[in-house]
């Protein structure tokens, strides 16, 4: 998984050397691309998709900062986008499969092996999801005028912690320990990994603009109404539940499926790995709570977050409660 040192790959290495590089918190190398702190093993299957993903007017790009509810959303997404082909929900591939599983991240399944896999013969509407910031999404994506995007994003300080202890889950190695958890949200407020403020601004910003193409979505805001939101997610997507379907309660159902609890328990998410055996499965379903964060962080922690989004979101309209 890691970047192949010594390739024959001139255009690469070459670019490598150009651009800033740095040790993230959890120990991992760090790379400055296009303004944004990558994983230095993120580059080149960030940079094969730019070059050679094709989007579809029918596809559908889930986007998200890590920790924000990308496995939720998938769940989601993946539940009604299908509904057609398993309308019995109890025979649902999510109760056998983890939705990373289902759902394919564009930079760590399609392109982390592969310079230009065959995306063809995925059936449409082919669900893909992202980490990627806006300004380095592959062009194709944001000019197709059809292909939709759905990003959700969650208050950083429940980011951070949850970001915080998947690490501590999956990467802790005599190698690569993580630094104390003050010294890691001092350079998580410093905009490493990230800034994420300014991949949600983005995104935020993208959507205001294009409210058709770019539904923005909190997660406080799911944990709120489930219900509202699966409702606000068909619409977007064009496929709006019928009276029928609302009558026979299938949003209830999509819900209660794609929940914390539910997800959690289900053996398959118990045991098992995704990302090649690399992250726990049960890794993904951790606490799924709001407010975590005052757990673990002190008020000054909070109040210094929450100036930075003060600053960033001035006059955006985007805001967090903290
Ligand atoms: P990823 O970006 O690496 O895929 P992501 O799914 O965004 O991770 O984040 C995992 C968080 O979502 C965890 O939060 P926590 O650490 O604060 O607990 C996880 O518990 C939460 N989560 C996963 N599935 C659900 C769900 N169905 N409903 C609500 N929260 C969920």
């Amino acid at each position: 998984m890691e970047i192949k040192e010594g390739t024959k790959d001139e255009f690469f290495n070459e670019l490598l050397q150009k651009l800033e590089q740095m040790t993230n918190w959890d120990g991992r190398k760090l790379v400055k691309y296009q303004g944004f702190w990558f994983p230095l093993n993120y580059l080149r299957p960030l940079l094969s998709a730019q070059k050679h993903f094709k989007a579809n007017d029918s596809d559908i790009i889930l986007s998200t900062l890590p920790k924000s509810g990308t496995t939720w959303l998938k769940a989601l997404v993946f539940s009604i986008a299908n509904r057609s082909i398993y309308p019995n929900i109890d025979q649902s591939p999510l109760l056998t499969s983890n939705p990373h599983k289902l759902v394919p991240f564009i930079e760590f399944d399609l392109y982390w092996n592969e310079e230009n896999p065959d995306l063809t013969h995925i059936p449409s509407p082919r669900i893909f999801s992202t980490h990627i910031p806006l300004n380095a999404l592959p062009n194709c994506i944001l000019e197709s005028s059809e292909c939709k995007i759905i990003y959700i994003c969650r208050n950083p300080l429940d980011q951070f912690i949850s970001h915080y202890y998947f690490v501590l889950q999956n990467f802790v190695s005599k190698d690569a320990a993580p630094l104390e958890l003050d010294e890691a949200f001092d350079m998580f407020c410093q905009g490493v990994p990230g800034p994420v403020l300014e991949h949600m601004l983005a995104y935020w910003n993208a959507h205001l603009e294009n409210p058709r193409k770019v539904l923005f979505l909190k997660y406080e805001d799911l944990k709120d109404n489930i219900g509202f939101n699966v409702k606000k997610i068909a619409e977007f997507l064009g496929f709006p539940f019928s009276l029928e379907e609302e009558e026979q309660g299938l949003i209830d159902e999509i819900s209660r499926v794609c929940s914390f609890g539910n997800l959690k328990n289900l053996e398959v998410n118990k045991n098992g790995y995704v990302m090649d055996g690399l992250l726990k499965n049960s890794s993904y379903f951790r606490k799924g709570e709001v407010g975590d964060w005052t757990n673990y962080l002190t008020p000054a922690m909070a109040e210094r977050m929450k100036k930075l989004m003060e600053i960033k979101f001035q006059g955006s309209g985007l805001m967090f409660n903290i």
